[in-house]
């Protein structure tokens, strides 16, 4: 490895005159082409959602004031009547902990419509709050706009108070009403699409049993056309995608392997085989970024007999590590209680987990250290190991065309301690690598000190504590070039290790 380094520009200097001509036709200026995409990458947008990492989840509707999860659909709006509502303290908290998005249930299955849609009055216009003339879904948008955070809808197509539901009808309403929302409130970036679907309600007055087909039934396709034709930047999560996929629980853990790549016709919403959404498929056709839902409490609506049940902080940062850390984005839901606002403990538990994160995330051991590889594309800057700890998402480490299998050394030149481990691949080309070992060396002697199948955009590592002078990362498969574009060592902030 310390040969390679000397030799460098002697290497660089042959490589030039070898491929040079070669190189001048595929570069644009003196710059080389990007290492070829695989067949599924993800699209700009889902680049920036993925980048998001956390984002927040509100539910909030008649179930907080009847202390029910699942509303049966026969709740009086009069029920509605948050005595302190304010979206300005959700939206606060969530920017502050670093949620950059936060998804409304802006009609849960129960029915009740927090706007006032022309198309029922089951809705906050015959609720008590604000004498009948509030829009909390406009209070919401406008709160979210003025903090920065991005808005997102849940919208349930399961609807127990509607006459029509079971029928080609309901489609229609809910379609309306999809057409309402991405129609008065200004851009949305997320539609959240619910697998819960048919069975008992109160359906207008029949209080029966209604199950639906659930593989035809929707006609998503149609759906999902207009959401996408009133708002092309929206993304749509379901069971099956077509843009983020939910990870298969509700505990917020991907699997240890995750790829975003599926084969999203092979799930049903509301029927998925939630093993397969929870690793992904290498094979996959169509890229969905994973999302990993889960409540800071037992229940996703507010109850206050679990005031003392917030998850506590290691709870939380297992979350993350198990979210965030393989490659998916955190959906934390955070509900509002009956004053309609997001209680003190749950205030107090997620600040705590965001300070403790900050503290270990903050300095990244690596940074300034020397990186080698006995793989360097082209021997061009643009491909160099030092992109990995340049602390910019953009810039990459590759190795050459027909390559598979690389290595890469970090070098402290001292002794350094560190317990957590970051990998990121640059995935504007697609995912990539399914097989790699973190080695360290320690006194010495070479120890695999963490070893993982697949990275993706983010993939952290929870390690004891390790003293070491050297790292090497093994990449020993990929399904193409392989390719990295950032790499991370650091020191877990004292709050993480005493809990
Ligand atoms: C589930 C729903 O049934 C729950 O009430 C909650 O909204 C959760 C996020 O999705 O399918």
């Amino acid at each position: 490895m310390e040969d390679h380094v000397k030799g460098r520009p002697q290497r660089w200097f042959t490589v030039w005159f070898t491929v040079g001509p070669a190189l001048l036709l595929i570069s644009c200026g003196s710059r080389p082409a990007d290492i070829a995409p695989n067949d599924v990458v993800p699209t700009p947008e889902q680049i920036a959602y993925q980048q998001m990492e956390f984002i927040g989840f509100i539910h909030f509707t008649v179930n907080t004031f009847t202390d029910r999860e699942w509303g049966f659909g026969d709740e009086s709006p009069e029920i509605f009547n948050p005595s302190q509502f304010d979206a300005g303290q959700w939206a606060g908290i969530a920017a502050e902990v670093g949620m950059k998005e936060l998804i409304l249930t802006v009609k849960h299955h129960d029915g009740f419509c927090l706007w006032p849609s022309d198309y029922t009055d089951h809705s906050v216009k015959e609720s008590p709050w604000m004498n009948g003339e509030g829009d909390l879904v406009g209070e919401f948008v406008a709160a979210c706009r003025r903090h920065g955070v991005k808005v997102g809808i849940y919208l349930s197509p399961w609807d127990r108070n509607h006459a029509d539901y079971g029928r080609p009808a309901y489609l229609d309403y809910y379609r309306n009403q999809m057409q309402e929302l991405l129609t008065r409130y200004g851009e949305i970036t997320e539609i959240w699409v619910d697998g819960a679907n048919g069975g008992t309600g109160w359906y207008g007055g029949a209080n029966e049993e209604r199950r639906i087909d659930r593989t035809t039934y929707y006609d998503w396709d149609v759906t999902f056309a207009l959401v996408k034709s009133l708002q092309p930047g929206a993304l749509i999560f379901s069971d099956a995608g077509p843009d983020i996929r939910w990870i298969g629980n509700e505990r917020g853990y991907a699997g240890e392997t995750n790829w975003s790549m599926l084969n999203i016709d092979q799930v049903t919403i509301g029927e998925s085989d939630q093993a397969y959404l929870n690793t992904g498929d290498p094979e996959g056709t169509h890229w969905t970024i994973p999302l990993c839902d889960t409540s800071i409490r037992p229940g996703w609506f507010y109850h206050a007999d679990q005031d003392d049940r917030v998850k506590s902080l290691p709870e939380l940062l297992d979350v993350y590590y198990r979210s965030v850390g393989r490659n998916g984005v955190l959906l934390l839901n955070i509900p509002p209680d009956r004053r309609g606002l997001i209680h003190e403990n749950d205030v107090a538990a997620l600040r705590e987990f965001r300070r403790v994160l900050d503290e270990t995330f903050a300095v990244n051991l690596a940074v300034g250290k020397e990186v080698v590889s006995d793989q360097h594309r082209l021997g061009h800057p643009k491909f160099a190991p030092a992109n990995l700890i340049d602390d910019d998402l953009e810039s990459y480490w590759a190795a050459d065309e027909g390559v598979r299998s690389a290595v890469l050394e970090i070098d402290f030149g001292e002794v350094v301690y560190f317990d957590r481990i970051m990998l990121q691949e640059p995935i504007r080309f697609g995912q990539r690598i399914s097989r790699f070992v973190i080695e360290a060396r320690v006194d010495g002697e070479w120890k695999a000190v963490a070893e993982g199948t697949t990275i993706g955009y983010k993939r952290l590592f929870r390690i004891p504590g390790i003293k070491a002078d050297r790292v090497h990362i093994l990449i020993l498969e990929s399904n193409n070039v392989p390719a990295l574009s950032n790499f991370g060592l650091f020191r877990a902030s004292e709050g993480e290790s005493r809990n």
